[in-house]
């Protein structure tokens, strides 16, 4: 495989809802697409860094930034014989996850093109449905946050995640499990608040949380260790692990019990399943997170999704609670019973439809080897 051309196009697209977290409220989502070409076919890769660095320290800025200037030299005109090589050629660069992943989930897809194989079949998948759950952000009452939930669980979502922050917890999940009793439920604090807190995230462990994601910095290891020895809800990580070597630390430390690999924040699809296989190997189940992507990142996520440690449901849902429309035609749909089919087709699998990316493009920067 001979990357010759990479093509940015920064997109924003308009979300159906808003989505509020410990961060702040989001009305449109803005991203980098990669679309790589060579050999006569191309793939593409969303890039899921935001336009503002509150998740992490990455932008779309610092993505395009990075990618054409520093990352595009090191894959175009070079002979991979395999996607897995892409990572470890933009290893020079120190960080950039986001930006490296993006360039290198473009290439598995090309590879996958290429190949006439779909990503899953390439990565290792086992499943040929995912089981999809829904991440539910803070809304502007709890009587909003029970109707949504309402909604989700009636379109068959298999897990219902909701975003909380100091003053958006407990009281939250005590009428979430009034009203609808003992179903698979999680919290996601986004960081929102630090180890002098855990007298209160204690007061959550009486309903029976399938886990508390990130509750302490983005950063941090060790607080999460010593909180988890206060509190009885599993603990998952998010954003502290950027590397395979954060996670198997986060782990030895007992700093969670439980990971969510999104491919963006550790550089892609090679080290998802490094990480993927670290976890499987200590007992740690996985499930794969979301980041209000597009049709076309979601459909990378559906593929990773379908490895076998995989095995709690994950941020990845229908289009059309994001999207409307989506870039990609048909979209992704949940089924009744709450999972959505992997895509059988080469690649990602899916159909871009170029109109609807050139109708949400704001800049296009074309990089060819000099
Ligand atoms: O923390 O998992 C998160 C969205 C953007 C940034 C961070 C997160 C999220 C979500 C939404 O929770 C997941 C999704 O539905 O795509
Ligand atoms: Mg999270």
């Amino acid at each position: 495989m001979n990357i010759t051309q990479i093509e940015l196009r920064l997109l924003r697209l308009p979300l159906v809802h808003f989505f509020e977290t410990s961060f702040g409220r989001v009305h449109d989502r803005a991203f980098v697409l990669v679309t790589v070409r060579g050999d006569g076919m191309e793939g593409v890769g969303e890039c899921v860094a935001d336009s503002n660095p509150y998740y992490s320290a990455e932008t779309t800025e610092t993505a395009w930034h990075i990618i054409s200037t520093f990352l595009a030299p090191l894959v175009l005109g070079v002979e991979f014989a395999h996607p897995r090589e892409v990572f470890a050629a933009l290893r020079r660069v120190r960080g950039h996850n986001m930006a490296k992943a993006a360039v290198e989930m473009a290439a598995w897809d090309l590879y996958g093109r290429l190949q006439g194989i779909p990503l899953a079949r390439l990565l290792g998948g086992t499943r040929a449905a995912i089981a999809s759950g829904v991440s539910i952000g803070i809304q502007d009452s709890l009587d909003d946050l029970l109707a949504r939930i309402d909604t989700e669980l009636a379109a068959g979502y298999r897990r219902i995640k909701i975003k909380v922050k100091p003053g958006w917890d407990v009281e939250a999940v005590d009428r979430v499990r009034a009203r609808f009793g003992p179903i698979p439920l999680m919290v996601d604090a986004n960081g929102a608040y630090r180890l002098s807190d855990a007298p209160q995230l204690a007061r959550l462990d009486p309903y029976d949380l399938m886990m508390i994601e990130q509750p302490l910095d983005y950063d941090d290891l060790f607080d999460h260790a010593a909180l988890q020895r206060l509190i009885r809800t599993p603990i998952c990580l998010d954003e502290s692990i950027h590397t395979v070597r954060h996670a198997r630390d986060a782990i030895d430390a007992g700093a969670c019990r439980i990971i969510n690999i999104k491919p963006g924040r550790v550089g892609g699809f090679t080290e998802s399943l490094r990480l993927h296989d670290l976890a499987a190997a200590r007992g740690v189940p996985v499930w794969h997170g979301g980041m209000l992507e597009s049709g076309i990142g979601r459909a990378h996520n559906i593929h990773l999704a379908s490895l076998q440690n995989f095995s709690i449901p994950g941020d990845i849902a229908a289009s059309r609670r994001y999207y409307q429309p989506d870039l990609i035609d048909p979209p992704i749909e949940v089924s009744r019973d709450g999972t959505i089919p992997v895509p059988g087709g080469p690649g990602i699998g899916v159909h871009v439809v170029p109109e609807r990316v050139e109708q949400a493009t704001e800049r296009i920067l074309l990089l060819e080897r000099l």
